[in-house]
């Protein structure tokens, strides 16, 4: 048996195997703590701007909102932005929270710099340095306090501070909801394949190979893959044998692969600690209007970097709409720093819930 025939048996007995079903998706009720929703101006007496090359103020972002933000215009300068201090804005200790929350919107792709400093930072390598790259529109941003705790103590906090990087003058931004709390679930809108920072698989380049299942009677299989970044040929490779229509997500296990791996998008795609942007698309699928026969994943930096909505998702998909789940190589997340296995998949149990009606069909040929 070749490669091929042996990568297909590997994957077909995979969608036969992994049909398995996972209990709703269940946050720990954690501890919260809003830093500001900028409803009022005097929320602005609790930070600290960096001085004249940025202006703040509090207002809705457009005319009709009820709902204000902070607005952020950048004067110029090389770091222009704005910093919380505890006891007054936010709270020396962090340990009892999941996450740092806010939301951004922003008119144009952006890149937002957060600095955390703790009692004895004194430089560049002895705090945390984070930041996301965000595309246009709304992004909500969640920072782990597991991943600030390994640049810095998180209960001897002494400064949160937001910045841009030598933005253009003029530059304005929105902030809004800024907490301490649990990992909270993200809503979002639909982004079409096409308009994402991803690459859409064809059948242009065709390598040789023996046509298994194409056409398909019924048409084809409605597939949503997530891959990595350096090894995505497995989708065209199956593509090719198989009637496959895919819905494409690439996110790569090193981070370097997300940022330059791609000419069309060079460096807009996350960095070391920043991957909102497949978080997000992820979201965007799992939560769009898409039907798929099969979701077929494998878990880039663990199923806990699925954002808390995106895991809802896949589970009611399996569970309530009966679309078949393949997890290639499942990963709970980083030792250590997150828990050995989540919650959520913890009550796993197989079900006869995979594939349906045609791929069954296809399956048992
Ligand atoms: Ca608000």
């Amino acid at each position: 048996m070749g490669h091929t025939a042996l990568f297909l048996r590997a994957s077909l007995m995979g969608l036969l195997l992994c049909s398995l079903a996972y209990a709703a998706a269940g946050e720990a009720p954690g501890k919260n703590f809003v830093i500001s929703n900028f409803e009022d101006a005097t929320e602005l007496r609790k930070l600290e701007s960096s001085g004249a090359d940025v202006k703040l103020s509090i207002e809705p972002r457009t005319v009709t909102e009820q709902n204000k933000m902070l607005k952020y215009v950048a004067q110029g300068g090389d770091y222009p932005g704005f910093a919380f201090y505890p006891p007054k804005a936010i709270p020396k200790d962090w340990s009892p929270f999941e996450a740092l929350s806010f939301v951004v919107w922003s008119p144009a792709d952006t890149e937002i710099g957060i600095r955390i400093d703790d009692d004895k930072s004194v430089n560049y390598n002895s705090r945390y340095n984070g930041g996301f790259n965000i595309q246009k529109g709304r992004s909500l941003l969640q920072v782990p306090v597991k991943d600030i705790a390994k640049s810095i103590n998180p209960k001897l906090i002494k400064m949160l501070m937001f910045f841009t990087m030598k933005p253009p003058k003029g530059l304005t931004l929105y902030f809004d909801d800024m907490m301490l709390g649990p990992l909270q679930t993200a809503k979002v809108d639909f982004i079409p394949y096409e308009q994402r920072y991803d690459l859409i698989s064809s059948l242009e380049v065709v390598s040789p190979h023996f046509t298994l299942a194409r056409p398909l009677a019924g048409g084809p299989v409605r597939t949503f893959m997530l891959t990595s970044v350096a090894f995505g040929r497995e989708v065209v490779e199956m593509m090719q044998r198989l009637d496959l229509k895919v819905s494409q997500l690439s996110w790569d296990r090193e981070w370097g692969c997300n940022t330059w791996g791609f000419g069309d998008f060079y460096g807009l795609r996350g960095h070391g600690t920043d991957f909102v942007l497949m978080q997000k698309y992820l979201d965007s699928s799992m939560q769009g209007p898409e039907q798929f026969d099969a979701l077929v994943l494998y878990t880039p930096l663990g199923w806990n970097r699925f954002t808390a909505s995106a895991r809802e998702m896949i589970l009611k998909r399996v569970k309530e709409r009966g679309e078949g789940l393949v997890l290639f190589f499942p990963f709970p997340g980083e030792k250590g720093s997150l828990p050995a296995w989540p919650d959520d998949l913890n009550r796993k149990e197989s079900r006869d819930c995979a594939p349906r009606g045609r791929l069954r069909s296809f399956l048992h040929l």
